[in-house]
């Protein structure tokens, strides 16, 4: 089909999404000299950090590691006020950088878009968004997140509920006044996790219904010590080396240590330290966490004893002790008096797998074990992973192909960067790139820095098409699927790394485990060899 006549503006590439991939994929094309827009459907900037505006929305990556690289001068401006930053202030940041970098004449705001056709005529992408219009471009940039797809759960009679509901990663931007009300939350995973302590601290009552009980670090939140900020910005080129030579793009290493290198004694005294001092770095106690069950249990028990000790009711504490994974094979939330917060006489646990949400009524939710009476519902439930926020695009590539079809047993790509059959389509941490498994800026600017770079390749070898093949999307899926199994990470079988959380979604390993710092090896190693695995094709 040939539609890009009806194009209300045409530039070179067009992405969309302005969170941090957005934001940072338009500043390098334009250094490059490419023209570029930007479709957001939000109204501002800051993608995830725009639309999670729950109680206690706040990042699990230590500030001034959760935030860009690129650009020296604005790391040595920008001062973080907390150990983790709260979701306003990373907005902030990320507003800070849109008018640093001069990017929002670029940025079409509250742009949805519905639709992403190749073009059989041009070779490039026309993209229509849900108010009918239409923008066209050579290439097709996806910033869309991994996280930014809701889910919603599909409870009976929701329709009925008298009182209001809210998702999370949907939440008003005037705040939600919980006093005096009588609040359901549903869903404890790491969004749940922050806002519980927080909800209960208003509420005239907190109910909260846990379908998996999951493993959480304390935190350890607390205001950005000046000499901490100092040095942090005496050592920003170390910092950032060491980000981008790590598995997950934290500025620290997994211990080289087997947990059973050591004594009982010496292993609980590492537990304990890496406990006081808060935080992901907890998960890289010990070389073998991931990989040995054995080495995964003595962290695991670890943690139960801590749940126990913390929850003074013996019946309370056992519901959430976490038994059906291994640590950290679910993402672990980290968090502040969470599970203090089940000492509280406001607050109830009902364990919806022991007595499932049957429906919701006029006046609360109904599980097999009763009624509970509430004003208002909470889903922290997550959201359709990776796969998500691509498939809410219409996609169709070659062919008219629908990408929801080429993907209807689950994603394929070559490195998470691009999908066979849809050319000039490159996906910003897609399915198959280490993505989630890591420190999400770190991963972006990887991701984006090989796009730019491939981009100005193409143009210099006068390409106008690029496509990856069958058969490397093919090898790659199976490096993929390798990757994970030589992890425990498999073995959450709730997990949405898996898509378990969205029924009827196809069970399969999405993000690549193989660690930030190897894949993005391979992708210079792919570069090199003239982008091995990729068909580029000149102007005619
Ligand atoms: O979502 P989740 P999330 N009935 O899918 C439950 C990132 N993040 O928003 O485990 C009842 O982890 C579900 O139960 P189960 C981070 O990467 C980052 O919390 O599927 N319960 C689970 O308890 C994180 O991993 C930050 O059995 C239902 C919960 O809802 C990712 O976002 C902060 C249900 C969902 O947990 C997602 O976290 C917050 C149903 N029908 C989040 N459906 C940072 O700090 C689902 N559940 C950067």
């Amino acid at each position: 089909m040939t539609i890009a006549q009806e194009s209300t503006e045409t530039t070179d590439v067009l992405v969309v999404g302005a969170g941090f991939a957005g934001l940072y994929m338009l500043h390098r094309l334009r250094d490059l000299g490419f023209s570029a827009t930007v479709l957001e459907a939000g109204d501002g900037v800051g993608g995830t950090w725009y639309w999670n505006r729950y109680p206690g929305a706040r990042c699990d990556s230590e500030s001034y590691y959760y935030s860009y690289s690129f650009d020296e001068a604005l790391q040595q401006e920008w001062e973080w006020t907390e150990r983790y930053a709260e979701q306003s202030e990373i907005l902030r940041y990320l507003d800070h950088v849109a008018d640093r970098l001069d990017l929002r004449r670029s940025i079409r705001f509250g742009r949805r878009v519905a639709e992403a056709v190749l073009d059989d005529g041009t070779g490039g992408w026309v993209l229509r968004t849900d108010a009918g219009e239409r923008y066209a471009a050579r290439f097709l940039v996806t910033a869309v997140g991994c996280l930014s797809s809701a889910n919603i759960p599909r409870i009976p009679a929701l329709e009925t509920f008298g009182g209001r509901w809210f998702h999370t990663g949907r939440w008003p931007h005037e705040g939600v006044d919980f006093t005096g009300l009588r609040v359901g939350v549903v869903g404890t995973g790491s969004t749940g996790i922050q806002a519980i302590p927080v909800i209960a601290e208003q509420a005239a009552h907190l109910t909260v219904f846990q379908r998996t009980a999951n493993y959480s670090i304390p935190a350890r939140n607390g205001p950005m010590e000046a000499a901490f900020q100092r040095e942090v910005k005496e050592n920003y080129a170390e910092i950032r080396n060491t980000q981008r030579a790590t598995i997950n793009g934290h500025p620290f290493h997994v211990s080289d240590r087997p947990a059973f290198s050591v004594s009982e004694q010496e292993r609980t005294a590492i537990y304990e330290e890496l406990w006081g001092r808060g935080g992901l770095r907890f998960r890289a106690a010990f070389a073998d966490l991931l990989t040995d069950k054995d080495a995964n249990d003595t962290a695991a028990e670890f943690i139960r004893t801590k749940i126990r000790e913390t929850v003074h009711d013996p019946a309370v504490a056992e519901k959430l002790t976490p038994r059906d994974h291994p640590f950290a094979t679910k993402r672990p939330p980290i968090d502040t008096r969470y599970f203090e917060t089940y000492n509280r006489d406001n607050v109830t646990l009902v364990d919806v797998r022991e007595s499932p949400i049957v429906e919701a009524t006029p006046t609360g939710l109904r599980t097999t074990s009763g009624e509970y009476p509430l004003d208002c519902l909470v889903f922290a439930t997550g959201f359709d992973a990776l796969t998500g926020p691509l498939l809410n695009i219409d996609i169709r590539g070659d062919g008219g192909r629908a990408l929801r079809d080429v993907w209807a047993e689950g994603p394929r790509t070559y490195l998470g960067l691009q999908v066979p059959g849809f050319p000039n389509l490159f996906t910003i941490t897609g399915p198959g790139s280490p993505s989630v498994l890591t420190n999400m800026p770190t991963a972006i600017e990887q991701h984006v820095d090989w796009i730019a770079a491939c981009l100005r390749h193409l143009r210099s070898t006068g390409s106008e098409r690029i496509e990856t093949t069958d058969d490397a999307a093919d090898a790659w899926g199976a490096q993929v699927n390798a990757a994970a199994h030589r992890t425990l990470l498999p073995m959450a079988e709730s997990s949405w790394y898996l898509g378990a959380n969205v029924p009827g979604k196809p069970r399969v390993f999405m993000p690549y485990a193989g660690g930030l710092a190897a894949y993005a090896r391979h992708c210079e190693e792919v570069a090199a060899a003239g982008y091995d695995g990729f068909r580029l094709t000149q102007v005619r």
